[in-house]
């Protein structure tokens, strides 16, 4: 199908609404619609490339434009259905973990089951549904095809033209009634549908998610230097931490909440509806000694359908090693290092930093981070039900 659709425009229309009514039946808090031009775009995603923000990221370059031109990824293409499926749980906890500096801090899009086959599924679904009323006007099948995340696409604008929040300053998408606890997800289609109208930005004069960055990762208001991010650092970095970000990186072993949890936007963010998104219980009360102890067999177990599991066990060890030796001094913590350093389970990589975390914690001169207590001041404040 093209732009020159056997469809009325008001037919167009009506099937627009429906969409939107069976995107919400499938658990999705939101719909929108918008078309694949994002050449205003292209200039400023180069211009991240060039100055290396995405670091060891090869994916994000190795498909050159197309990111920001979905007809080229799905030929065909003419609009975008872009949705938002909400992750926040239930008893976040936010300020509880990043308080205590024996529990490990994992960011709680994590916590639960990984959500891209789920959110995918869902978008095939809404695709089936698309095919099935045409069929029954007699019309002939869309072409459509449902991504999350890991496609080779510009999600994040593409939400934002679609009208389903407006980029903030630490560059993710957020909207009044939802915040930015939300992950995106798009249909590509060939349907000339109607689109939505893009929400008006409204972070004004607030620069909280700048400030508080713990690696000062938000390099200019909307730019992300992914190589200082803690996500990146935890989640997609393969090799050594740098040094540099060791201690700013405190108990945050997988991922980071920081400039979410300071906006002030997400004060009245809506729970998740889905329960697999719940935190898990090996992952409620997450002592930082008890996951350093579990072995290969164990996390594997225990990230059983979960996102953090994508990262291994040596990752997941020289990340909690850093968050060890930004503990306070403890023998035990000595201990714990002092065995799995003779582990069969470690590599050299992994062994450097628990030689790092034993250094520090011989040095014993634990001092809380003056950011993060500002952090959880601000949560403790701004998020009552989720501190
Ligand atoms: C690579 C990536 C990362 C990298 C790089 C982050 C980044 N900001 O680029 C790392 C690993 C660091 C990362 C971290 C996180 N990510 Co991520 N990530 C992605 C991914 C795969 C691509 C993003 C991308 O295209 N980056 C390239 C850069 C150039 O894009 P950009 O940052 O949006 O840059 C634009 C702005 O700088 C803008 N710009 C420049 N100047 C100006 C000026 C103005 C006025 C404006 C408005 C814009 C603007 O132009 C650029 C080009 O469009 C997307 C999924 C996808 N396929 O899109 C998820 C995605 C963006 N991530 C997501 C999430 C949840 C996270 C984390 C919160 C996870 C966590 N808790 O640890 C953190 C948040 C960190 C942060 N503040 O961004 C969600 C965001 C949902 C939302 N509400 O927006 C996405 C959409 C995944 C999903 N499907 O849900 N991520
Ligand atoms: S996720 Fe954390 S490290 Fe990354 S930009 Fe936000 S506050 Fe900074
Ligand atoms: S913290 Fe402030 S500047 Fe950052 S996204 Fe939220 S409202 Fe915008």
């Amino acid at each position: 199908m093209s732009d020159h659709s056997p469809l009325s425009p008001q037919a167009l229309q009506q099937l627009a609404l429906k969409i939107k009514t069976w995107g919400k039946a499938l658990g999705f808090a939101q719909i929108g619609i918008c078309d694949t031009d994002l050449r205003a775009e292209e200039p400023k995603f180069q211009a991240w490339l060039d100055k290396g923000y995405h670091g060891e990221m090869g994916y994000m370059e190795s498909h050159g434009m197309m990111r920001a031109r979905p007809q080229e990824l799905h030929p065909g293409t003419v609009r975008v259905i872009s949705a938002r499926m909400d992750y926040l749980p239930p008893e976040a906890g936010f300020a509880t973990h990043l308080k205590d500096p024996n529990l490990a801090y994992i960011s709680r899009y994590a916590g639960g089951r990984d959500y891209h086959k789920m959110i995918r599924n869902r978008l095939k679904k809404l695709g089936q549904q698309i095919e099935a009323e045409l069929e029954t006007l007699g019309l002939e099948r869309p072409n459509y095809r449902p991504f999350v995340d890991s496609a080779p696409i510009l999600e994040r604008p593409l939400a934002d033209k679609a009208g389903l929040g407006w980029t903030g300053k630490h560059s993710l998408l957020l909207n009044h009634e939802a915040g930015s606890w939300f992950f995106l997800g798009e249909l590509l289609i060939d349907l000339p549908l109607p689109v939505d109208i893009p929400v008006q930005a409204d972070c004004n004069t607030c620069v909280a998610c700048i400030k508080s960055c713990p690696t000062n990762a938000i390099v200019e208001p909307y730019v992300v230097d992914g190589r200082r991010c803690i996500s990146y650092l935890t989640i997609e970095l393969q090799g050594a931490i740098p040094e540099e970000f060791r201690p700013l990186m405190g108990n945050r072993i997988y991922g980071c909440d920081d400039c979410q949890l300071v906006c002030p936007v997400n004060g009245e963010a809506p729970l998740t509806q889905e329960s697999d998104f719940h935190t898990r219980d090996p992952l409620k009360h997450p002592e930082l000694l008890t996951l350093f102890a579990w072995n290969e067999a164990e996390f594997l177990k225990f990230t059983e359908g979960s996102a953090i599991r994508r990262i291994g066990h040596k990752r997941w060890l020289r990340n909690i090693a850093i968050a060890l030796g930004n503990a306070p001094a403890s023998q035990e913590i000595i201990a714990a290092l002092e065995a799995r350093r003779e582990s069969d389970e470690v590599d050299e990589m992994v062994r450097e930093h628990i030689d790092w975390a034993l250094t520090r914690q011989r040095l014993g001169d634990y001092q809380a981070n003056r950011k993060t207590q500002r952090v959880i001041r601000t949560v403790e404040k701004g998020l009552p039900r989720d501190a």
